[in-house]
């Protein structure tokens, strides 16, 4: 395809994104004008910049790199980290509002922009010294630098604390030895910070460098999910780290846990955003194909799956928004951002089924969002603590009994 070609099919299929947010509660009267100016600045960066590729990079299984320069432009990397480290200093509304356009474009490209602002840079802010902020925020804020998070191992999933890469104090440096597994951004990361023990078998975060001797990044392949996110390993072959990488403000599991915290409920907005997507999508489409010379928006079970899904939709618009106001307080507990990040993947899931339904056998195609998002629902479903361990984490929260072990 030719340089003009490829532009005026982007232009097509930009045009083909008629997106309309569903607010049947008014939540807008809960947002103040620079929430809202936030918003439309990244859907019309959605509509413009993701919108028109999307499903080539997914079909492509292609990570498409040049977006992390352009996250960095529009303030999506890090939006509650202070501004003087490259930060947005926004409020957590904001943050959750981010987070629901970029996944309502892709679920992929919310991950590439979850992982950098809370879990990258989010520890580096929270328990790095001063040189280490000034070292890499801005750099991870601009998306000159890409970065990754490195918790999950081959045999530890949703059981991080059984970890077993570690590291040994050599007096001038440490040496860092074992593996982990699934990490988005990996294979294109400059940076990441690595969860490993001690010799005492405490966790610590340490901040890996690509080009330091014995560390590599390979590439998972043939995923069927978040097909233009790139994922990976994280290989440690007595990796010499520099004492100054270790992260000194905090220790122990809860060091991660609370990176994983601000994930989660950017992951809470994010997936409404695609359920939005899919209950567009199927709104709009009820309207325009006719079967026995009717509108099938005309058909009562029609109107009962678009009526469940804007339903669910405003429940959880509501849920998020009052999180977000917990979370600015710094009250949110881990349970109810659990609460919140499950129901809103569960929440996504259904209506992306649903919505995929409706479109007929044209669901099934990349000319609409349904199934591009289905699948990618699968790993969001998954990773950040798995359906079951929210459910388990409410659960120990309702009886005062932990059941996961
Ligand atoms: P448990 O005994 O409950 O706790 C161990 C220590 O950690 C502390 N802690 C927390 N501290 C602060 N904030 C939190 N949210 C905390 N949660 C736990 C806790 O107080 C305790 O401290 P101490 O001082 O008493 O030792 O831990 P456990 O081993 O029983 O595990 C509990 C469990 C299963 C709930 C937890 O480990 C869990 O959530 N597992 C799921 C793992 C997970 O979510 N992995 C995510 C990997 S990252 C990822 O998926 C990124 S995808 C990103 C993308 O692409 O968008
Ligand atoms: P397992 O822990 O083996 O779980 C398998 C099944 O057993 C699940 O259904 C689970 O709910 C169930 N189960 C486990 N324990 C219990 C229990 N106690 N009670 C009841 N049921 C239980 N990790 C990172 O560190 N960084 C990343 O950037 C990252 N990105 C990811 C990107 C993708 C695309 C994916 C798929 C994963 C990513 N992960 C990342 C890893 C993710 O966090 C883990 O996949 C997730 O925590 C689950 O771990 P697991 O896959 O090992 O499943």
């Amino acid at each position: 395809m030719t340089t003009n070609t490829a532009q005026e099919e982007a232009k097509r299929k930009s045009s083909n994104d008629l997106f309309e947010s569903p607010d049947f509660y008014q939540i807008d009267d809960l947002l103040t004008e620079e929430h809202k100016l936030i918003r439309g600045s990244i859907r019309d960066f959605v509509k413009k910049e993701i919108s028109p590729y999307i499903e080539d990079w997914c079909q492509n299984a292609h990570f498409p790199y040049e977006i992390v320069k352009k996250f960095g432009d529009i303030g999506a990397f890090g939006p509650t980290i202070p501004q003087e480290y490259g930060g947005g200093g926004l409020d957590y509304i904001s943050y959750g509002l981010i987070m629901q356009e970029i996944e309502r474009g892709d679920s992929g490209m919310r991950s590439t922009a979850s992982v950098q602002g809370s879990l990258v840079m989010y520890p580096i802010y929270k328990f790095g010294s001063e040189e280490q902020r000034k070292k890499y925020l801005p750099k991870l804020a601009s998306g000159e630098w890409l970065g990754c998070f490195g918790l999950t191992e081959p045999d530890h999933g949703s059981n991080p604390s059984g970890m077993v890469t570690n590291f040994k104090d050599m007096g001038d440096h440490y040496l860092l030895n074992g593996a982990k597994m699934w990490i988005s951004n990996s294979p294109k990361a400059d940076v990441a910070v690595v969860w490993a023990k001690n010799e005492e078998g405490r966790i610590h975060g340490l901040i890996v460098e690509r080009g330091m001797e014995g560390f590599s990044t390979p590439e998972t392949h043939g995923k069927w999910s978040l097909r233009a996110s790139c994922t990976g390993e994280l290989v440690f072959d007595n990796v010499k780290v520099p004492k100054e990488n270790l992260l000194p403000g905090k220790s122990g599991l809860g060091a991660p846990m609370m990176c994983l915290d601000s994930a989660r409920y950017g992951i809470a907005w994010g997936a409404i955003g695609a359920a939005m997507d899919c209950y567009d999508s199927a709104r709009r489409y009820s309207k325009e194909r006719i079967q026995f010379d009717k509108p099938i928006g005309s058909f009562q079970l029609v109107q009962k799956k678009l009526s469940e899904m804007l339903t669910e939709i405003t429940k959880a618009q509501l849920l998020n928004w009052k999180l977000g106001k917990m979370m600015e307080e710094g009250k949110a507990t881990t349970a109810q951002i659990s609460m919140a990040k499950r129901n809103s993947v569960e929440t996504a899931l259904n209506i992306a089924r649903e919505a995929r339904q409706i479109h007929g056998g044209m669901g099934i195609t990349g000319e609409y969002p349904m199934m591009r998002h289905m699948m990618n629902l699968e790993s969001v479903v998954t990773y950040e603590g798995t359906h079951d361990i929210h459910l388990l984490i409410l659960g120990a929260e309702i009886t005062g009994i932990p059941a996961f072990k």
